[in-house]
C-alpha cells in the first residue's frame, strides 16, 4: 500500500473506533467529536480544544446539519487539521531544491 493508502486507513479506523462509542455507529456525535480530539490532538492544536471549540468545528463539519459528524464530512476535519499545523506563523513553503 501506498503512504497515502496508509493514511487514509489510519483515519477510517480512528473514525470507526469513535463513532462506535454511542448512538449511530456509523456518525461522531458531539461527546465522540470531543473525546477524539482530545484523545489525538496531542499536538499544537491540542491545547485549543474545549466545549467552544468542539462547537466550532462541530458546526464547519457539519454540513448537512443532522448535529453528528459523518466520514465524508470527517475529511473535513483532516483539511482543516492539515491547514492548522502546516500553517503555523509560516506564510508558505521553502524549497528545498
Ligand atoms: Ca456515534
Ligand atoms: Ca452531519
Amino acid at each position: 500500500m501506498s503512504q497515502l493508502e496508509l493514511v487514509l486507513g489510519s483515519v477510517i479506523d480512528l473514525f470507526r473506533i469513535y463513532a462506535e462509542l454511542e448512538g449511530d455507529r456509523t456518525k461522531l456525535s458531539r461527546g465522540e467529536l470531543q473525546r477524539l480530539l482530545q484523545a489525538e490532538l496531542t499536538g499544537p492544536l491540542g491545547k485549543d480544544v474545549g466545549p467552544s471549540f468542539v462547537d466550532e468545528l462541530l458546526h464547519m463539519l457539519d454540513t448537512n446539519q443532522d448535529g453528528e459528524v459523518d466520514l465524508k464530512e470527517f475529511g473535513g476535519l483532516i483539511g482543516i487539521m492539515a491547514m492548522g499545523y502546516s500553517g503555523k506563523g509560516k506564510g508558505g513553503r521553502t524549497h528545498s531544491h
